[in-house]
Formats: structure tokens, sequence, C-alpha cells
């Protein structure tokens, strides 16, 4: 065994470049061009490979350093063969393979001027992938070779997921890419390899138009806008709309609405659909079920935990009333009061918004007529709830006013038919319409 040198190559007129990041840690082992650091000067990034391959012995430098040509980035422990291959004897310290520049924002322009098409050729003759992004292509973990490889088939690097040491971007994944491109290849063009292939948006210097402020989304924001996003590219929703005729529980609702109150509870119409949507449940039990991890099996629950999601001053949160078909409708207003005070406090515990099997949306408290909810998955379904209005209904011959509640009924059709969908929203209104099974005693 030998100890090599790896020192910062050649940087040309660049002086005290900086060092962002640092690829291994003591212990590693490497190959040949492996980047053991990416350095940036003001035009673009580099990285530094390993001469030889071997273990990492010590690493030299640290994330935010300044170096320059010729200084030490690691040292190395090699087989004999691999230090007189990689170093001379007598020779200087092994210097780094000449780097290759990443493009960055600044140097990116000529590449993309001279690849004016928004489709790029790749072998076997498939001209639709989307066209390189070059933000996230020059921002991406990978080395000069695999940019290189990127650039030659077409590959923006920013779709793909490295499995590399810290996630790097090796060839495999970009030739790996490249066929499942061409395997999920559809008639018409696209691509719709688990999401992979997804066009990305434009990136917009809105700064450009007038003066800007920028402000970070919510934690719960930088938490939920993934999961969302995830249902949706993921799930295949349909929603089914629906009015129901909720003139009686408006009055029933009206009649108990005091007694309530002396008992400290707000019987809103949400505890009632909630209780509707638990006798749902109880006759359509697939809505309440979930795909196992494999995606071949549904799993039906012995329980009923309905969430619903609660607007609070953090973000949206989905609170779950545990053991929802077993409670009525006071118990169920008393959750509802009790579980949004805590969410808009900020009082949930992960508990409180674990296993649900069906959430509800209402927005009814503040308007609209009807909207598409998103999936929370593992759920394959949602209740959304706008606001009832009085609207003419056509009754025995004549049009009468009614109290209509709008639901909107989305679900994953890769587990629910249209016509079960329809089915249970059919049930669904019709419990809503008549408030006399909702104020039975639950069993
Ligand atoms: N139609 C007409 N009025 C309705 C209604 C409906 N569908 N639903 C509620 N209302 C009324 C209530 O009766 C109440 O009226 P009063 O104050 O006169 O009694 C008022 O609207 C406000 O209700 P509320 O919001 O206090 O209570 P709630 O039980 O209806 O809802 C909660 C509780 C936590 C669900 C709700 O406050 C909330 O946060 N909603 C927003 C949910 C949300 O953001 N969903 C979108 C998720 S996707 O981004």
């Amino acid at each position: 065994m030998a100890v090599i040198e790896v020192r910062v190559p050649d940087l040309g007129s660049f002086k005290d470049v900086s060092v962002v990041d640092v690829l291994v840690k003591p212990g590693d082992t490497v190959e040949v061009d492996t980047p053991l650091a990416t350095l940036e000067t003001e035009k673009a990034t580099v990285d530094v490979p390993s001469s030889a391959a071997g273990v990492v012995q010590a690493v030299h430098i640290v994330r935010g350093g300044k170096l320059n040509a010729g200084d030490l980035v690691a040292t190395l422990t090699v087989a004999v063969a691999e230090a007189g291959a990689a170093m001379p004897p007598a020779a200087p310290a092994p210097v780094a393979p000449a780097p290759v520049a990443r493009a960055t924002e600044a140097a990116a322009a000529p590449v993309a001027a001279a690849q004016p098409d928004a489709a790029h050729k790749i072998p076997g003759g498939r001209e639709d992938l989307a066209p390189i992004e070059e933000h996230g292509f020059s921002r991406a973990h990978a080395s000069p070779s695999v940019r290189l490889l990127a650039r030659e088939l077409g590959v923006d690097l920013a779709r793909v997921t490295g499995t590399g040491v810290k996630a790097r971007i090796t060839h495999d994944d970009v030739k790996a890419w490249v066929k499942r491109s061409l395997q999920s290849a559809v008639p018409g063009g696209g691509t719709a390899v688990g999401g992979a292939a997804l066009p990305s948006l434009p990136v917009v210097d809105f700064a450009a138009f007038g003066p800007v402020e920028l402000k970070p989304l919510t934690r719960i924001q930088r938490i939920s806008g993934p999961r969302l996003h995830a249902s949706w590219v993921n799930i295949p929703h349909v929603t089914q709309f629906d009015e129901s005729d909720i003139t009686a529980l408006e009055e029933a609702r009206g009649r108990l609405r005091q007694q309530a109150q002396d008992q400290g509870i707000k019987l809103t119409p949400l505890a009632f659909i909630v209780r509707a949507v638990a006798r749902a449940l109880a006759e359509f039990p697939k809505f309440a079920a979930s795909l196992d991890a494999g995606g071949q099996n549904l799993v039906y629950k012995q329980y009923c935990n309905i969430g619903f999601a609660a607007d609070t001053p953090h973000g949206l949160m989905v609170p779950v009333i545990r053991d929802a078909d077993r409670k009525d409708v006071y118990e169920l207003a008393r959750s509802l009061a009790e579980l949004s005070a805590k969410a808009r406090a900020g009082k949930l515990g992960a508990a409180d918004m674990q296993g649900g099997c069906f959430t509800i949306s209402s927005l009814g408290g503040i308007g609209g007529t009807a909207f598409t909810p998103i999936i929370n998955p593992p759920e394959v379904a949602i209740l959304g709830v706008s606001r009832s209005a009085m609207k003419p209904v056509f009754v025995d011959g004549a049009f009468v006013p009614r109290l209509m509640l709008p639901l909107s009924l989305s679900y994953d059709h890769r587990v629910i038919d249209g016509a079960e969908g329809a089915r249970f929203i059919t049930f669904l209104s019709g419990c809503l319409s008549d408030p006399r099974g909702l104020l039975e005693a639950v069993p």
C-alpha cells in the first residue's frame, strides 16, 4: 500500500476559489475520477476528481474554504500498482486530471444557444424529451464526464436521481434514465416514468418586471407541499359532484343548536357531515381502505377514523377524529372544536394526525360552490364540502326553495370505479337529506 496526495489542478487565472462541496470523508472508497470536491469560480464550478482508486485517508479541505492550484485536497491509501500508475516515482505529487467546467447560470447561455431546439435527440430516434433546464442542470450533483454524457444524450440532469456517493449522479444513472425513457415511450410522445420525466416549469426572473419581496413558505407548507404534489401526480383523481338537500337537516340543527350551546358545544353542519360520512363508509368500506405497499391488495380497516382539513395560521393541518362511527353529532361537534382549537394553537401531536381512513375538507364556512379536493394518501377518497345555498328545486310540479349543500368527492380511480363513486355520493347525499338517521343514537 502507498499513500498519495490529490491536489487542486491548474485553475487557469482563478485564485482563491471557494469549496462548495466536500464529497468524500476518511474511509470512503474511491475510483479513478470519483469527484472528491466541487470548487466554484466566478464563471463555473469544477470537480476535483481522484487521480487513483483507493481509500480516502484524510481530507484536507473544508466546505466554504478557499483554494488555489496545487493545494492539497486529500490523501489516499492506494495499492502499490495503483500508486505507481497514478504517481510516477520522483514525480511531483499527482495532480488531478484537468477539470471540466460545469456551466453555471452565467456560463450556460452559450450552451443553451447552441441547442435552440426544445427537443433533444437521443439514440433510438425519440426526440420528445423535455428540454434541458439549464439552471437545474448546472446545480445537479454530477461529475464533468457525466455532464458531458448527459449533454450528448439530451438528458436533463435535474430530473435524474443519483445513486452514487452522496446521491451523486453516475454514468449508469444517466444511461438508466435514457433506457427508462425509451421503454416508457407512448404513442404520440410524452414520457411517464414514475414522474421522472415530468416537464419542468419555467424559471422566471420576477424582478425583471418590478420590485419583488421573497417570503419563505411556512414549515407546514414545506412539509405538505411535496405530499400534495406526490398525491396529485401519483393518483389518478376523479371528482364526482352532487348537491344534497339539507333543508330538513338545517331545521333540525336550528332546533338543537341552543341546547348544544348550553352544553358548550357549537353544532355546525360539519358534525352532521362527519356522521353521514361515517355511515357511508360503513356501507362502502372500500372508501376507507388503502392500497398496500405493493399496490396489489386493498387494506380494509376495522376502524373508522375521519380526518378533517383545518385552516390554521401555520397552514393546512388534518387532525383525525378517532372512532368517528361511535360518536353522535354532539360528540363529533366537540371533537371538531377541540381538534381545530388544538390545530390553530399549533399544539397537535403526530398521533392527532395519524391513522385517518378518509378526509373531509369543508370550505362551507368560507364560500364557493365546488372544488376538487386532493386525496390525502394513503387514503383513497376525500370529500369536499362547499357553502350551502337556497336554490329553486323542482318538486311535485313546482319550484320550491330548498337549501342545497354542494359536495365534491375525489377518489382514486385505481381503486374506485365511477359507478361506485356515484353510489357513494348518492348514499351520502341521501343521509344528509334525512336528519333522523343522523340523530339516532350511535350503535
Ligand atoms: N354551508 C353554509 N354554512 C356553513 C357551512 C356550509 N357548508 N359549513 C359551516 N358553515 C357555517 C357554520 O354554521 C358557521 O356559522 P355560524 O358561525 O353562523 O354558526 C360558520 O360557517 C363557520 O363555521 P366554522 O368554520 O366555525 O366551523 P366548521 O365546523 O364548519 O369548520 C373547520 C371547522 C376547522 C373545518 C373550519 O374552521 C376550517 O378550518 N375550514 C377550512 C378547511 C380548509 O382549509 N380546507 C381546504 C383544504 S385544501 O387547502
